[in-house]
């Protein structure tokens, strides 16, 4: 039986079987699991036979970039950026063009990204969301590298598919370090690509050079969480070097990712509350696959795609370049995957996982991936050194929470891999203490009697990793920000 089959027989027998819901998505998250191990054995020696049968050539492996330096992962937000103020809606585009990975078992690859009003996805390779409401104006300063240091040596451009003007005058080629002025009105609401549109503009788009553009429509009725999802494709060339054009042409891609890095919400699954409207933004930027965006557990209430309006639907069929929103809840708290229901591009990377606030983390969650690890590559700032996997807690800080992968660890030095996905600073502080952490105090910050370890404070978007040596007993792990422990950031720990 082929993995596929595996795979897609495991589910329809959770389900037929009648099992609880709870074990059927269980179930269904251990088969993406293995089946997704199964297919980066494809990229071993080991595993030639199974590479030959899907004949594609596998990109270089981590191991073969030696001496290679790279930016090291971080987390990329998933919650879409707010509409910005003002009447006219300013975005000045950048390019950056620097080199990451895109898979952790996989070499680091050449990327040209888009920064959007300074912002930047350092450790991947995406471009983030442009958010304007429907009859907005946009004014874009386009600028291909604004300074040096930004790597940029080629000319680019950029073409937006929710504007209508004349492309032969807005999209056209700027060299490094000049700029041009882009104004038009969102006069349609939707999710749109933008992308870099110079020759060859397959080369462009798939080193990473396009994103969404989400025109909000007017009354767009408000929900609990707004998430953002763009597909994309990788396809990687000599370890650090540009992507590989031959494969491109022949749409054979190494890796397919959300946002940017594969899988990165599955070892990192995205936090949300049971029975909480969701709407996620979901584009497939391509440039040449298809995605058939779906989540596993549920069934979307209504869909958005490119003005049409759809209902009870469980998955939505996205041509290169389309996009639209898919509104739906979880209604039992548990760990929900959403894929590319094309499987054979899902084990390329475009799965993760939305995970309920009152679930336990799934099974087989780590830490991240120590990045930059490569021999002989030097260590970067801020980077994470090899983590061993029995002995990192996983700590995701927001509004207003702390979201730990495990509620206790056995004694000995402990790594707090602490990733703050909020959209304010947060700070994660290690008290040891017998009080329970919810009774520490009423104010707007609370004593902190028994500090052992603290990472500092953590903007929004970032991540601090501290190691701290802890004796076994009870402790409380609190956010301490004026307001923040009161607002809810605070959770027991227990160490054994
Ligand atoms: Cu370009």
């Amino acid at each position: 039986m082929s993995v596929t089959d595996k795979n897609t027989v495991s589910e329809r027998l959770a389900l037929v079987a009648g099992l609880s819901a709870f074990t059927a998505f269980l179930a269904i998250v251990v088969a993406l699991f293995s089946y997704s191990e199964s297919s980066s054995v494809a990229a071993t020696p080991a595993g030639n036979q199974v590479a030959a049968a899907t004949s594609r050539a596998p990109g270089p492996p981590l191991s073969a970039a030696e001496g290679v330096k790279f930016e090291p992962y971080k987390f990329v937000d998933p919650t879409l950026p707010a509409v910005p103020a003002g009447a006219v809606k300013r975005f000045t585009v950048d390019v950056e063009q620097h080199v990451t990975q895109v898979s952790p078992d996989l070499a680091p690859t050449e990327a040209w990204t888009y920064r959007i009003n300074g912002q930047a996805t350092p450790g991947t390779a995406t471009s983030l969301p442009i958010v304007v409401n429907e009859g907005d104006s946009v004014s874009i300063k386009f600028v291909n590298g604004s300074t040096k240091s930004l790597g940029v040596n080629m000319p680019h451009s950029i073409d937006f598919h929710s504007a209508e003007v004349a492309p032969n005058k807005n999209y056209v080629d700027v060299m490094p370090g000049k700029s041009i002025d882009i104004n038009f009105d969102a006069k349609h609401p939707g999710v749109f690509m933008y992308h870099c549109a110079t020759q060859p503009v397959l080369m462009h788009t798939s080193a990473g050079m396009m994103g969404m553009m989400v025109v909000k429509p007017k009354n767009l009725a408000p929900v609990d969480r707004e998430l953002w999802m763009t597909q994309e494709e990788y396809y990687l060339g000599e370890p650090g070097k540009a992507a590989d054009m031959e494969k491109m042409a022949a749409e054979t891609p190494d890796v397919i990712a959300f946002n940017g890095y594969a899988n990165q919400y599955k070892t990192h699954p995205i936090t949300v509350k049971a029975g909480e409207k969701i709407r996620m933004y979901v584009l497939d930027a391509g440039p040449s696959k298809w995605s058939a965006f779906h989540v596993i557990g549920t069934v979307f209430d209504t869909t958005h795609f490119e003005g049409v309006v759809g209902h009870d639907s469980q998955t939505v069929s996205l041509a290169p370049s389309q996009g639209g929103w898919v509104e739906f809840t979880l209604d039992a708290e548990g760990n929900y995957p959403f894929v590319t229901h094309a499987f054979g591009d899902m084990v390329k990377g475009a799965a993760g996982i939305l995970h309920t606030s009152g679930a336990p983390m799934p099974a087989g969650v780590t830490a991240p991936v120590a990045s930059g690890a490569a021999a002989g590559a030097k260590k970067m700032p801020g980077m994470s050194g090899s983590m061993g996997a029995g002995n990192t807690v996983h700590a995701n800080l927001g509004e207003m929470f702390i979201k730990l992968n495990t509620a206790s660890m056995a004694s000995g030095l402990i790594t707090f891999d602490t990733h703050n996905i909020g959209a304010v600073g947060h700070e994660l502080v290690i008290l040891k203490t017998d009080k329970a952490a919810a009774s520490l105090g009423s104010g707007a910050t609370v004593p902190e009697a028994g500090r052992v370890g603290e990472t500092g404070d953590i903007a929004a978007g970032k991540s601090k990793t501290i190691k701290v040596k802890l004796a076994s007993g009870h402790y409380a792990l609190i956010c301490n920000i004026a307001g923040h422990y009161a607002g809810g950031m605070r959770t027991d720990f227990t160490v054994k």
